[in-house]
């Protein structure tokens, strides 16, 4: 047999552009090779496919990954609908991009260094190699200003990679895995390599809010970027810097799928057979994992053999059904375990088995789905004991297949599921005592308390699934979507939460978030729900409200007539009205020469069209055109741009709706908020704003405070609400929160 020709990164061959493209290590679809030598491609149903497949359809979207063979070459074919476009590893790629440095450098690591992670500098270099071979797919097969979302710890030199090939594109990553504490990062020999290859996405995902941390310190410590709340400021070279962001959305799976299949009859059958076919029990405790050492499988066999020595469980009564499905069995450390595992398994069998009663059932299987959500419905404890995980699936799966409302899920702490899974039995599987008392206490758990507890969890895991995970992505990174009305749950708890807090500073722009928009500014006014919740905000001492707007103050207090106290700053800042009065800032006498010189540019400019005018603002000039059409003041404004441009130095420019501004000193809502906050002495801030004006207001908020964006359009802020009336259901809803959380009566009823 001749030696497979090296793969050349210029011959992968891409014949259309996509608008939307998924890039992970694998595709979702397995190869099978026909009895004819004919090649098969068979669906690999996992939950990234259900809940990518309806936004993949709906954009015409590719799935870019590796076919599950070495040393193949595919072209790009349809399945299912979907674009598949593979992308070849050659058998020493997997061994050291994949087995190596993927799945015996950084899962080790990242998993907390459960095992030993081993660091080689041939595994980097193909890391690299076949890095850049996927980033080289998606930017050929990327339309313009397409979206492209990266997938998981084997691709994370692809944000960058592709940015520099294609800087239009829209570009997030998501890491399934958890990213670990800066002690544990720093050991790795690339770690500037690898943030640095994040830092090119527009979005980085992670499971848990303690991941994004561990992230965010990472990138400060290495790199010394500013990071605030969940908002990274990246230089660029020659752009300007970038703002990425770097928060959690923990994944989920395709709830209703899982439950749908757990009602079919033959699968109800088949629980009872299973369960029959164990001699009908007392007690089933289940585990499902695949053979993996961050799974806590030891651990949790360890604490089940003790309890039969001990004699608080029998095999007469209790049984652990453990299914192990076979995982990466090339790499040595896995191998060695399976050893381990199918030792203590045969001890514990051989100890305490009877010939009518086994202590475990090990399968080291794969098995349908079916069967899956059969043991699920058969299972009374469900255990899942990992030392670390990023999710973990089967947690949620075996939730959402408990129609019935029974059975126990015993979760370990170390997972990113606990964060959301409160109602299971919350373990730490380190602790062999406490987990011993966990399995008895979940044993004899009484009905009532069973069905209370997963009756909360499967509301949670229903509330949450796959599809609003995957929507909730791409919403954060290209700001379109769905925005349905009222104010979502998630802002809802943070809204009860900060109400918690001691000085809170609620800060609101003007237009187009208490008011709606209008044809003429002059005619704007805040919603009279929004007028009476400030009111009822502003009327306790430890509550402050702000408005922050573009407008000149004079204009504003004339168009909002705030109520008493509230604060104001107009000008993106450049004006404040605070307790003691109007604070402007003082023009230099550079600037005070530069805003005459404006003045009259812009004024020679307006001269030439009927209709525009000019505004005038402390540090700056406004030039209007609505009056005019659309062409001719569009034409206009890249006349007074150019002209500006060509005398003067250093002046920012504004674009508006219909007006362009230029500020002779630059200053923006996120310096008007610092100050805010600084004034009031705000132990938390919720800022609420509709404009790209407001994003800099975003940018300057902390992790523990709330950014809102009113309606579409790219954002960093954390939640989102429709329109205005909106806005002022939302800030009632924090009136009341603030009245509760003093133990004041609420207004409402
Ligand atoms: C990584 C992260 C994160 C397992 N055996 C069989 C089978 N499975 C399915 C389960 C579940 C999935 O595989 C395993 O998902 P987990 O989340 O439990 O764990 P990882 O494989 O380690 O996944 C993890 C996840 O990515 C997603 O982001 O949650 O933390 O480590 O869906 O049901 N499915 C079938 N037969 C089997 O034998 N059909």
């Amino acid at each position: 047999m001749t030696a497979p020709e090296p793969i050349r990164d210029d011959e992968l061959y891409v014949d259309h552009v996509y608008d939307m493209i998924v890039v992970s290590n694998r595709l979702p679809v397995d190869y099978e090779s026909g009895s004819d030598g004919q090649t098969q491609w068979k669906s690999s149903p996992g939950g990234l496919v259900t809940a990518l497949e309806p936004v993949m359809r709906a954009a015409d979207g590719a799935w870019i990954g590796w076919a599950g063979v070495a040393d193949r070459e595919f072209d790009p074919f349809e399945h299912d609908g979907i674009s598949i476009i593979p992308v070849p590893l050659s058998e020493s790629e997997l061994e050291e991009y994949y087995e190596g440095f993927s799945n015996d450098t950084l899962w080790p690591l990242y998993h907390d260094v459960i095992a030993p992670p081993s660091f080689h500098r041939e595994w980097w270099e193909a890391y690299v190699r076949v890095n850049r071979r996927f980033a080289e797919a998606a930017a050929r097969a990327a339309s313009d200003g397409a979206v492209v979302w990266v997938h998981d710890y084997q691709l994370q030199l692809v944000p960058r990679m592709l940015r520099e090939k294609r800087p239009d594109l829209v570009i997030g990553f998501f890491n399934h895995i958890p990213f670990p504490a800066y002690g544990i990062y720093s050991q790795l020999p690339w770690r500037r390599q690898v943030l640095d290859g994040l830092l090119g996405a527009d979005v980085i995902g992670f499971q848990r809010a303690a991941d994004a941390g561990n992230f965010s310190r990472a990138v400060r410590r290495l790199f010394g970027h500013p990071t605030r709340g969940t908002v990274i400021e990246v230089p660029g070279d020659r752009e300007e810097s970038r703002r990425v962001v770097a928060r959690h959305f923990p994944i989920s799976i395709d709830a209703a799928g899982f439950e749908e299949i757990a009602r079919r009859p033959e699968v109800q059958q088949r629980a009872r057979e299973i369960r029959e076919s164990l001699g009908n029990p007392e007690t089933i405790m289940l585990g499902v994992d695949r053979l993996d050492y961050t799974k806590g499988i030891r651990h949790r066999i360890k604490a089940f053999g003790e309890l039969l020595h001990e004699g608080r469980l029998d095999v007469e009564s209790t049984i652990l059904v453990q299914v192990a499905s076979p995982s990466r069995e090339r790499v040595e450390t896995y191998r060695q375990l399976r050893d381990e595992i199918e030792l203590a398994v045969g001890r514990i069998n051989g100890d305490y088995s009877t010939l009518e009663h086994q202590a475990i059932a090990y399968l080291h299987h794969g098995y349908p789905r079916e069967e899956m959500v059969a043991l699920y419905l058969a299972a009374d404890v469900m255990l899942v004991t990992a030392l670390r995980d990023g999710m973990n699936l089967v947690a949620k799966e075996y939730v959402a297949s408990r129609f019935d409302d029974d059975g126990v899920l015993l979760l370990s702490e170390f997972t990113g599921a606990s964060d959301e899974l409160r109602q299971a039995v919350l373990v730490n599987p380190h602790d062999i005592e406490g987990l011993k008392d966990a399995f008895v206490e979940a044993v004899r758990m009484p009905k009532r308390e069973r069905s209370r507890r997963m009756r909360a969890l499967r509301k949670r895991v229903r509330d949450n699934d796959v599809a609003k995970w995957s929507a909730t992505f791409l919403e954060t990174l290209t700001g379109a979507g769905i925005i349905r009305p009222g104010v979502p749950e998630s802002l809802l708890s943070a809204l009860n939460r900060i109400a918690e807090t001691e000085r809170l500073l609620v800060a609101l722009d003007f237009d187009g978030t208490l008011a709606p928009l209008v044809d003429r500014p002059e005619d704007a006014r805040a919603t009279i729900r929004a007028r009476g919740a400030i009111e009822r905000l502003a009327s306790s001492e430890d509550t402050r409200v702000a408005i922050v707007s573009g407008r000149a103050l004079d204009s504003l207090n004339e168009v909002a007539s705030p109520p008493d106290g509230t604060l104001l700053s107009g000008s993106h800042g450049v004006e404040l009205q605070l307790d003691a009065g109007v604070a402007t800032i003082d023009l230099r006498d550079a600037e005070l020469a530069k805003l005459e010189r404006l003045s009259s540019i812009l004024d020679d400019v307006a001269a030439t069209a009927d209709g525009a005018w000019i505004e005038e603002k402390p540090a700056g000039r406004a030039l209007h055109t609505r009056k005019l059409n659309a062409e001719a003041g569009t034409a206009l404004q890249k006349v007074a741009r150019d002209k500006v441009a060509g005398e003067l130095v250093g002046i920012t420019v504004r674009t508006g709706k219909a007006v362009l501004e230029f500020a002779v000193r630059s200053s923006d809502k996120g310096e008007s908020l610092t100050r805010l906050r600084q004034h009031v002495g705000a132990t938390a801030t919720i800022y609420v704003g509709d404009d790209v004006t407001d994003e800099d207001a975003f940018a300057a908020l902390d992790a523990e405070d709330i950014g809102v964006k009113v309606g579409q359009g790219k954002s960093i802020a954390t939640f989102r609400v429709r329109s205005p009336e909106d806005v002022a259901e939302m800030l009632e809803l924090l009136a009341d929160a603030r009245d509760a959380a003093r133990g004041a009566p609420s207004r409402w009823p």
